[in-house]
């Protein structure tokens, strides 16, 4: 194919762009092989009830969203395991909170902090009870764990916040706590798209004072270093200072 000057010039800014945003080359190698914390994490405990959760004593960073937006596979890439949070999915474990601890190198036994995966919401097949009781429990951990460090709210990049998510947004609001809203299966949208998403979400839940949006992939790993250091930070301070 041949491209007249001016042409080849956006081109080869286009293809700089697509390097800063990690969709291709070496910042795919480079992530791939950086450790993290995070990939020391094991199930640890599920709990269908708060007054089932162990007592609040480290750091929990809370991962929620809709069904299907792509929780799991984030937090199976984030934590570098294939089926860690798709273990959750096994009938019965899907409804329930489930904490997966990093354990703490200089204490054995001891956590430095716990993923905690919350019940996806939004799912049409559940009936309307049930979904309310779902919201009870995601309602009241958001709002009355003390151990709270910051919340990851997953956000399907071609849907966008729902009705759903902005309520989770008015629960969450009050509390202060830090969000960090990743935005899925950004590896579905070209660049120019993800950053309009980006506005967008930032705009529609603009509730939330503390509030950090980028877009995210699991397959292509976007914005994995980003939200690799964001989470690490809420666990561990000293870690990412
Ligand atoms: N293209 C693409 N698909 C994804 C990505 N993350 C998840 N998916 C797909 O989206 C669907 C739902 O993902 P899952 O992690 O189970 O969502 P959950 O219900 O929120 O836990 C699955 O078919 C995944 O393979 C991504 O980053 N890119
Ligand atoms: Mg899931």
């Amino acid at each position: 194919m041949h491209y007249e000057p001016a042409k080849l010039q956006q081109k080869e800014k286009a293809q700089q762009f697509q390097t800063c945003d990690y969709t291709i080359g070496l910042e795919i190698y480079r992530s791939r092989f950086t450790v993290s914390i995070l990939h020391r994490a094991s199930f640890t405990v599920s709990a269908a009830r708060l007054d089932q959760l162990p007592p609040p004593t480290t750091a929990e960073v809370a991962f929620v969203g809709r069904s299907n937006s792509g929780k799991s596979s984030a937090i199976n890439v984030l934590t570098n395991q294939r089926r860690l949070a798709f273990s959750s999915k096994t009938p019965g474990r899907t409804r329930l909170i489930n904490l997966f601890g990093i354990p703490d190198p200089l204490q054995p036994g001891a956590h430095l902090g716990f993923l905690v995966d919350l019940p996806g919401y939004g799912y049409a097949a559940v009936a309307q009870e049930a979904r309310e009781e779902w919201a009870d429990v995601l309602g009241g951990y958001l709002r009355e764990r003390s151990s709270l460090a910051g919340i990851v709210m997953l956000i399907d990049i071609r849907r966008g916040v729902t009705e759903l998510d902005r309520r989770l947004a008015h629960w969450i609001a009050p509390t202060g706590v830090p969000v960090l809203a990743l935005l899925t299966k950004a590896d579905k949208l070209p660049y120019g798209q993800r950053m309009k998403a980006v506005v967008a979400v930032r705009r529609e839940l603009a509730d939330i004072g503390a509030l950090q949006a980028v877009p995210f992939s699991a397959t292509h790993r976007i914005g994995l270093e980003d939200a690799t250091a964001h989470i690490e930070n809420w666990i561990s301070p000293k870690v990412v200072p």
